[in-house]
Formats: C-alpha cells, sequence, structure tokens
C-alpha cells in the first residue's frame, strides 16, 4: 500500500515580510496554494492508495471561502483516491471551521467530496477504506488551545485491519527536537506501544523520521509543504510511504513551488568584489527562482562600500535581499599605532588598549578585543549597523 502525506499547508496564511515587495509576498501566497495542488497531482502520479492530512491544512478559520473552494476541487480532481484529514490546532473542529456543516451551511458554493473524509470526534476514531486493505485512525483536535495529555501513552485501539494508520497532529519529544507549541506530547516509546503500520505527525514545520526499536520507520512528519519564511527555509515537501508486510519505506518528495534561503556570509577581510563573489556562489547552490537571504557579519574594511547595483542576483533569485545589520566597521590599527596618530585621540587609545591586551591572560583576551571595537566606535560615531 502506498500513502501520500502531506500536512501543515496553513492555507490561507498572510505573508508579509519586510524584504518582499507586495507583490512577491502576494506571489508566495499563491505558492501555499499552487503546492497544496502540487501534492494533490503527486498523489494521482504515484498512484497512491489515500492521501493522509494530520492537521493544519488551513492556517485558521479565517480563511477566504475561496480558498477552502480551491482545496475541495483539488481533492475532488483525485478521485476516487480517498483524503484523510485529522484537524490540528490551526484548523480545528468546531462550528466556525470550514469543516463544520455549520460553515458550509454559510457558504453552499463549498461542498466537499465524498473522497474527503474528515474526522470530527475529539477522541480517536477508526475509518476503514472501502476494501477492508487498511484502515485510519485519528483524531480532531476541537479548539486552538494545546492538549496537554500524553493520549499516545496507552493503546488506541486502530482496529485489527492488515494495515493501519494512525494520523497525530502533535510534538514528538525526543533528544534532540525542539517543541513549538506543544500540544499532544508523544515519545518514541509511545509510537511503537500503538503497534501500526505507519503513524503520519503532523505539526512540526521541518521534515523528520522516527523509528522503531529495531531502526526500522514506524512514522514521521513531512513538514510543510511550502516554505513561508526564513524560520522555514530549505527543501520543502511531502512524504511518500510504501507500507509492505516487512515494514514502512519513506521518501521525501520536494514539492514547494517556490524555496526560501538563509545564508551567512563573513565579510572580514574581503573587499566589494570576494563579497559579491560569495553572494554570487550562495545565489550558484541555490534552484533559479527561489528566495534568498543573506546574513552578512564580520566586520568590514573601512574602505569598503555595500553599495550593491540595483536589481543584482534579480536574474538568479525570484527575491534576494542582503542583511549587513550585523556588520561591524574595521579599523586599521597599524596605521593608527604609526607615529603621526601618537596624539590624537583613536591614536592614544588604540596604544593604552593593546598594552592591557599585551598585560591580559588568555580569558581577558576577547574581552579587551571588544573593548578595542566599542571604543573605537564610540570615537568614530559608528554603529555596528552603519554601513
Ligand atoms: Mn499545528
Amino acid at each position: 500500500m502506498r500513502f501520500l502525506q502531506v500536512s501543515d499547508v496553513h492555507l490561507g496564511s498572510r505573508i508579509g515580510l519586510s524584504w518582499l515587495t507586495p507583490a512577491q509576498c502576494e506571489e508566495m501566497i499563491r505558492c501555499v496554494k499552487d503546492t497544496f495542488r502540487r501534492a494533490m497531482l503527486l498523489a494521482k502520479e504515484r498512484q497512491v492508495d489515500a492521501v493522509l492530512i494530520p492537521g493544519d491544512l488551513f492556517d485558521d478559520e479565517s480563511v477566504r471561502p475561496e480558498d477552502v473552494s480551491w482545496v475541495v476541487s483539488c481533492i475532488r480532481e483525485i478521485s476516487p483516491i480517498p483524503v484523510f484529514i485529522a484537524p490540528g490546532n490551526h484548523d480545528p473542529y468546531w462550528p466556525g471551521s470550514p469543516y463544520h456543516p455549520l460553515w458550509i451551511a454559510r457558504y453552499p458554493q463549498v461542498a466537499w467530496p465524498a473522497n474527503a473524509h474528515i474526522f470530527t470526534a475529539p477522541s480517536f476514531q477508526t475509518i476503514r477504506s472501502e476494501d477492508g486493505a487498511f484502515s485510519v485512525t485519528a483524531l480532531a483536535h476541537t479548539h486552538a488551545g494545546e492538549i496537554r495529555e500524553p493520549l499516545l501513552s496507552t493503546r488506541i485501539d486502530c482496529g485489527s485491519d492488515p494495515v493501519r494508520i494512525l494520523m497525530v497532529h502533535g510534538s514528538r519529544e525526543a533528544p534532540g527536537v525542539r517543541s513549538k507549541d506543544k500540544t499532544l506530547p508523544f515519545t518514541d516509546d509511545d509510537i511503537v506501544r500503538q503497534s501500526v503500520s505507519w503513524v503520519a505527525a503532523g505539526h512540526y514545520h521541518s521534515a523528520q523520521t522516527f523509528t522503531d526499536s529495531r531502526g526500522n520507520p514506524a512514522g514521521g512528519y513531512s513538514g510543510c509543504p511550502q516554505g513561508r519564511g526564513l524560520d522555514e527555509c530549505g527543501p520543502k515537501g511531502a512524504l511518500v510511504v510504501e507500507v509492505t508486510p516487512s515494514g514502512a519505506a519513506v521518501e521525501f518528495c520536494e514539492i514547494a513551488s517556490r524555496s526560501f534561503w538563509k545564508v551567512g556570509v563573513d565579510v572580514t577581510g574581503k573587499g566589494l568584489p570576494e563579497i559579491m563573489g560569495a553572494l554570487e556562489a550562495a545565489a550558484e547552490a541555490i534552484p533559479g527562482g527561489d528566495l534568498l537571504y543573506v546574513q552578512l557579519s564580520g566586520r568590514l574594511g573601512r574602505e569598503v562600500s555595500l553599495e550593491l547595483q540595483p536589481g543584482f542576483m534579480a536574474d538568479r533569485t525570484y527575491a534576494f535581499h542582503c542583511d549587513s545589520s550585523l556588520v561591524a566597521p574595521d579599523y586599521d590599527i597599524e596605521g593608527l599605532l604609526a607615529p603621526q596618530e601618537a596624539e590624537g585621540l583613536p591614536g592614544r587609545y588604540v596604544r593604552r588598549i593593546l598594552e592591557m591586551k599585551n598585560a591580559a591572560s588568555d580569558e581577558e583576551r576577547a574581552g579587551v578585543d571588544e573593548a578595542l571595537y566599542l571604543g573605537l566606535n564610540a570615537i568614530y560615531g559608528k554603529a555596528p549597523d552603519a554601513h
């Protein structure tokens, strides 16, 4: 059996990033919609037995009816492939939600197709496939608040079909995994306890897979399929999960229309041509048509101007921004030690600080260096973001 797993689309998100133009923000909102359709088309292309959506398909209940219609039409387009939706903490099932009969009554143009199976109960329920080959068990978040109870700490009844899928919109707690908006927490032991074929998890926006005690894939997050900002950088997509009697195999499929990338460049000791070379190399390393944000850091030579040509990188990226707010100016320390500088304030300051540095212990030296630059910044009236 083959499944496509996609979650955390957050359709209807507002995207307002200060480093993008309003038109680029609009385009990224469009990309979120496009990507959902790409996910559905991938499901059709890969001839999956079902699509699994473990939560946060919509960003919140203010989603526009036309956006819900879009989702509905994309799901109808892949009929009869069943699409299982478990509402998450962003799109909980309650009267304000686009899954609810009261909402649908207000917007009769939105009719969920027969192949959409939406979980609506706050406790785990199981839906069996028509042919009895597999079942999907899930619950619906019914409010935007967190679910504190570790509901997976006891074994959930997932029926006895040969292939059993459990969908959960919650926070995996494991060493090195940072939990945002912790809700419905579970551990890897909780996953193993369920004894199901695959746990389709949503809520985290980065793809990750977790394994059972023998190292076999037991479940995973697809992450969000389309990044919406710098906290959602890199390749984004969906999972194609193949379940066989010997276990599950997972494939991450990139489907994002445009990806965000954030790259750091240290300008210390570099001239403008070298800095531009580093920016070009950063753009070279990512697919054309993506969004690149470069964070410059380090000390910039006083003679170097960071003026980039208007439209620089416009042919290689969809959006490009070079952030120099962390760049500090560099100083000609040798020059300030020259005899002709000996009487001036900067010269006297540098000489005195370097005397202190020579007398300092190894641990103190970094602090003395910092004092050197802070003092020179003050003398020259330079803030770190003066460039
Ligand atoms: Mn969530």
